[in-house]
């Protein structure tokens, strides 16, 4: 638990110990510098975690604000400066850019050296609440990341406060440790309170329903407190499996949260960002309604509702209508299958921001795909029969090996793709976790769920359900390149769970 004893801060100054203030998320869109490319820099930062100094990194302008705000129609024109004191790569979740700018380790782009630079530079069509992250190693877990919003010009005129919020979860220790003893069969023992069944009429808890088949026993040390009926085919899901010191909402715990000053009957947009590295979570908006207006960016049918899914990588656009009453609003994101909570709050000026609880008054279920079977996309894609099928199994191993199609990191071997094939890919889940599956370089639409087909959202990150959940995605073969296929669950994507998809124009 000693904080300067990670990897690569034991270099950390008294100096960059007093600058933990937190920059507001909520930026106005900067005018481009003299040389045409904005400058964001990797750098390494220290923030404060329940009293103690966390050497973590971050991405942010020179100006000091995190990640970048841009309007569509304009070109994403970066230059990424590397100072973390160790190679890195930065991929811009959600974007569509041409593959060699896509920013993945392996795939895309060789790290850029300690100090070293790189310039990008494509048009951004599409608006959208984005993200920005390593794709490199663990380092995502040490906050390597950052709020990429696009916004929509035609929207400019409107009388909305945007309130931006990356969600992480955080921990004091090494991920390099953390992966070796996930490896080492030391399963991190995970929340240890036994989780509520999940809403919506699950049989809750069977007993005798926890003998695990003998391929699912490679997770040594068992944590049956992370362990619930979940999942829409009523097996035996296994939650988290690393246990996080907090969870933090624009890096800051609801010791301390942010306050964003809101009028009273006031309309805010939330724009929330799932960046933990293998947290699933449901935004809580407490007292509050909203209205889900979209989905990783893409406008969905409206949805009202005050507790969402939201899994990891996944983002959520949230319209509230804030109450005229002068008061003070929080919005929380909670554990899935326990209770461990982070937030913001939404206040009217001059009111009073309550002691607000690190931890809900009741264990959350695992999220599922109950939003996902409810969303529907505004703009879905063509009426078009699938060109090209496939189904891909979600497997695991002894010792920590999470593969695709029985595979670890595709074992070199792309998914082949033509151009212009409309692509029907079908997630087969065998193991006992949920997994969110991203595709890099396009949107898919979820089209089936368990084979149940509908019209789903657009989007660039879905949950597959633990234990033989099923999910079909549809997308259209139409930027050409090499593309990264994996889960966003950064533990099992180091594990091997990833792939790549590969296509000539
Ligand atoms: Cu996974």
């Amino acid at each position: 638990m000693n904080t300067l004893s990670r990897r690569g801060f034991l270099a950390a100054s008294a100096a960059t110990l007093s600058v933990a203030a937190v920059p507001s998320l909520l930026l106005p869109v900067r005018p481009a510098r003299a040389d045409g490319h904005k400058v964001i820099t990797a750098a390494k930062r220290v923030i404060e975690v329940k009293g103690k100094a966390a050497n973590v990194f971050g991405l942010t302008q020179d100006d000091g604000s995190s990640g970048l705000v841009m309007n569509a129609g304009e070109n994403f024109r970066v230059r990424l400066k590397n100072l973390i004191g160790e190679p890195t790569v930065i991929h811009w979740h959600g974007l569509t850019p041409p593959w060699q700018q896509d920013g993945v380790a392996g795939i895309s782009q060789d790290p850029i050296p300690d100090g070293g630079s790189h310039d990008y530079d494509f048009p951004v069509a599409r608006p959208g609440t984005f993200w920005m992250h390593s794709h490199f190693g663990l380092q995502e877990q040490l906050m390597l990341a950052a709020p990429l919003i696009v916004r929509d010009p035609a929207e400019a005129g409107q009388d909305v406060q945007e309130v931006v919020v990356l969600f992480h979860d955080f921990t004091f220790r090494d991920p390099q440790e953390i992966l070796t003893e996930l490896k080492a069969g030391g399963h991190d023992m995970g929340a240890m309170q036994a989780p509520a069944p999940a809403a919506g009429g699950h049989e809750g808890h069977n007993m005798s329903g926890m003998a695990m088949g003998s391929g699912q026993m490679n997770h040594g040390g068992m944590n049956m407190g992370g362990m619930q009926m979940g999942g829409q085919v009523g097996g035996m899901a296994h939650l988290q499996d690393v246990q996080y010191d907090a969870l933090l909402a624009n890096d800051r715990t609801l010791d301390d949260p942010e306050v964003f000053s809101i009028e009273p009957g006031g309309r805010v947009r939330l724009r929330l960002i799932n960046g933990a590295a293998s947290t699933n979570m449901w935004l809580d908006l407490g007292k509050l309604q909203g209205k889900l207006i979209a989905v990783d960016g893409m406008p969905v049918e409206p949805i009202d509702g005050s507790r969402f899914e939201f899994a990891v990588a996944q983002r959520l656009d949230i319209i509230v209508e804030v109450p005229k009453e002068a008061s003070a609003w929080p919005v929380f994101a909670v554990q899935e299958g326990g209770r461990m909570r982070t937030g913001i709050v939404l206040a009217a000026k001059g009111a009073s921001v309550g002691k607000l609880a690190d931890m809900a008054d009741e264990d959350f279920p695992a999220v599922g795909v109950e939003l996902e079977q409810k969303l529907r996309a505004a703009k879905p894609l063509s009426e078009k029969a699938a060109t090209r099928e496939h189904t891909m199994m979600l497997g695991e191993g002894p010792n920590y090996v999470w593969t695709l199609d029985g595979a670890m990191h595709g074992a070199d071997t792309p998914l082949a793709v033509k151009s212009g094939d409309r692509f029907e890919l079908t997630f087969m889940n065998h193991t006992t976790m949920s997994h969110p599956m991203h595709l890099h370089g396009h949107h898919f639409q979820v089209v089936a769920i368990n084979g149940k087909r509908f019209a789903g959202a657009l989007r660039d990150s879905v949950l597959v359900p633990a234990n033989m959940g099923m999910v079909t995605i549809a997308f259209d073969a139409d930027n050409a390149g090499k593309w990264a296929l994996h889960c966003h669950h950064l533990y099992h994507m180091a594990g091997g769970m990833m792939t790549s998809l590969a296509y000539d124009a």
